[in-house]
């Protein structure tokens, strides 16, 4: 039998209903059907199994552990403490007692089984949130710098993460009929829907709002990027537009390859709607539809070029860009700790062990934001390195927040050992990914532990490497964008990629393939032998090999740093 494409699935999905209800009802299987398990991603849900199971279940002629992980749509990454007690009793009456903050801002939940599905998702409606597009081949969530310091701007790129999200929702009623019990709608007529029509995108496609000089949100990873100019006053002048950026390559295949987005112009604030329609709809008609692997946005642009493509976008648009103005970004990480904003209320950044926020011996995290979101008046903003900021505290309230983060040792993470460690990130990948292909958010804590010694003796425990660690070559880490980055390619095995800046401005280089935990670490000691005895001050480790002749830009085929000369 062969299975539908994708594209007919979407097709004949009736606005992505397929035969869902029937299934989520089916007691004879904890699975969906094949065409309904694409169709639920659409809805902000994956199908998985347990892969840890996987071979007891097989042995014991059982189907696999089948679970859903779920995921919210949160553009921008902000919650009030009542909806965070709301997502916490999620966690631990349906899912897997954690919540998990990725790295585009929002949280997952994951093990939750079918019978239990819509009764999570009406819980996540409750909290005032949904998850419509957080998965499936429309414009996921919505990217907002998170930077404490500069909070009156931050409200309102905040505003625009918001309004990107909400202008690109699909119009089916779908998921309220579906997950809501709502009014059924379909074939009515009544949900025509002029971006997406019946076939919605080729591929995910993937927006953020950056402001300078902190790219928090790696704008250039993403299909259309905007990045805030501010005036001389301090108000906001209008955007830098960047497309085509993406982290996503398969081992082995030269057709895929990790792009930075090329930045293509100015336009006003009341331009960014009508430019960000025009980039998703140029994407929409000219992406691949027949090879899923080379659908996105940046092979688009590569298959068509450059100047084709802003053509087109700047007739769909009714104007033309202004040339880009400069801009610089100091870096792409989080600043940890507390610092007033410009609001002058306080805010604590903390930075999560790989996003994962649960109950562990000595660690009891979950329980401990718990405590917090019950006294806190402030709000939370997760970050897109996978940390979360405690915002908005009034002066007076700071000891008290302060007393429940180190009861909870909330703050173990900022004391970390290395500076490194604090700021590395990993994926999900075992045991929930099916993709994944070596262990990543379980094996980081470990890896770092390895690295501290070598960091130590090289002096370098302060020094802001940036780590990322991916299970598979999809890159959910964003890895071609660290300074050194692991890539899996088996179990306990590696690609190690060196060379990208700290300011997710140039792609990093494969180094050494496929090699093992102790061909890493004798890779690393003594590249940090030579940068710690020959770099220059305030030098990254990245930008030193570099220099020193030990890395050069990665072999694809476009886009692998940067204009330098567009920046201030
Ligand atoms: Fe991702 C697929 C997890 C951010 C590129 N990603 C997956 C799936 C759903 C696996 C699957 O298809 O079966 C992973 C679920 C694992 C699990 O058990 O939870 C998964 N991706 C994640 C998260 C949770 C990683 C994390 O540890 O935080 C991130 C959730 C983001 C969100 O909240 O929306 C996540 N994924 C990313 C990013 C980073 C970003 O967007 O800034 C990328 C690289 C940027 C890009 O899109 O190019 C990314 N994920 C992918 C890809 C490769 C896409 C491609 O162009 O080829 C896949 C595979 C696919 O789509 O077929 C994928
Ligand atoms: Fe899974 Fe690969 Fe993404 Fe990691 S990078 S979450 S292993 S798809």
């Amino acid at each position: 039998m062969t299975h539908p494409s994708v594209e007919d699935i979407k097709i004949n999905s009736r606005g992505l209903r397929g035969t869902l209800l029937e299934g989520l009802t089916d007691p004879v299987t904890g699975s969906l059907s094949e065409e309904d398990q694409r169709l639920v991603k659409f809805h902000g849900s994956y199908q998985q199994d347990d892969r840890d199971l996987r071979d007891e279940r097989r042995r014991q002629k059982l189907e696999p552990a089948h679970q859903f992980m779920i995921r919210v749509r949160a553009p921008g990454g902000v919650f009030t403490p009542a909806q965070w007690l709301k997502l916490d009793a999620i966690a631990t009456t349906w899912a897997n007692h954690s919540l998990r903050v990725t790295t585009r801002q929002t949280f997952q939940f994951h093990g939750v089984i079918k019978r239990e599905l819509k009764a999570t998702m009406q819980a996540i409606n409750a909290a005032a949130l949904d998850t419509i597009s957080a998965c499936g081949d429309v414009n996921r969530n919505v990217l907002g710098c998170s930077n404490p310091l500069q909070s009156r701007l931050h409200a309102q790129v905040y505003a625009w993460a918001q309004r990107l999200s909400a202008e690109f929702l699909p119009k089916t009623r779908a998921y309220y009929e579906i997950w809501l019990d709502q009014e059924k709608l379909a074939d009515s007529g009544q949900e025509e829907d002029p971006v997406y029509g019946k076939v919605y995108l080729p591929r995910k496609f993937k927006m953020a709002v950056a402001v300078p000089p902190i790219n928090d949100v790696d704008v250039f990873a993403n299909d259309f990027g905007l990045i805030a100019i501010v005036d001389e006053a301090g108000g906001l002048a209008g955007f830098n537009v960047a497309i085509g950026g993406g982290m996503g390559a398969s081992h082995g295949d030269p057709g895929t390859y990790p792009r930075l987005a090329n930045v293509i112009g100015f336009v006003a604030p009341e331009q960014a709607l009508a430019i960000a329609a025009a980039a998703l709809t140029v994407q929409r008609d000219h992406g691949d539809r027949v090879e899923r692997k080379h659908a996105r946005f940046k092979y688009t642009i590569d298959d068509h070029g450059l100047d084709f493509i802003v053509a087109q976008m700047e007739e769909r648009a009714g104007f033309r860009l202004q040339p880009a103005r400069p801009w610089h970004f100091d870096h792409n990480g989080d600043r940890f700790g507390w610092v007033e904003g410009d609001d002058g209320r306080w805010h604590l950044t903390l930075s999560l062990p790989t996003g994962r926020i649960a109950d562990r011996p000595g660690a009891p995290h979950l329980t401990g934001l718990r405590e917090i979101a019950r006294v806190h008046r402030g709000e939370f903003r997760l970050t897109a390195n996978q940390n979360l900021v405690i915002a908005g505290v009034p002066a007076g309230d700071r000891e008290r927040i302060d007393a429940l983060v180190r009861a909870h040792a909330l703050d173990q993470e900022n004391r970390a050992p290395t500076a490194l460690a604090r700021a590395s990130m990993a994926c999900v990948a075992l045991p929930t990914c099916a993709l994944a292909m070596a262990e990543a958010e379980r094996y980081l804590p470990d890896f770092n532990a390895r690295l501290e010694p070598l960091l130590d003796r090289h002096g370098l425990r302060e020094a802001p490497i940036l780590l990322r660690i991916s299970g598979c070559p999809n890159g959910c880490s964003r890895p071609y964008l660290g300074e050194i980055a692991l890539v899996g390619k088996a179990p306990g095995r590696y690609n190690l990629m060196l060379g990208a800046d700290h300011r997710g401005q140039r792609l990093n280089t494969l180094y050494r393939e496929n090699i093992s935990e102790s061909e890493i670490l004798d890779t690393l000691d003594p590249l940090f032998g030579r940068y710690a005895g020959e770099r220059e001050a305030g030098e990254g480790f990245g930008d030193f090999l570099h220099r020193a002749g030990i890395v050069e830009l990665p072999p694809y085929p476009t886009h692998r740093r940067i204009a330098l000369e567009l920046q201030a």
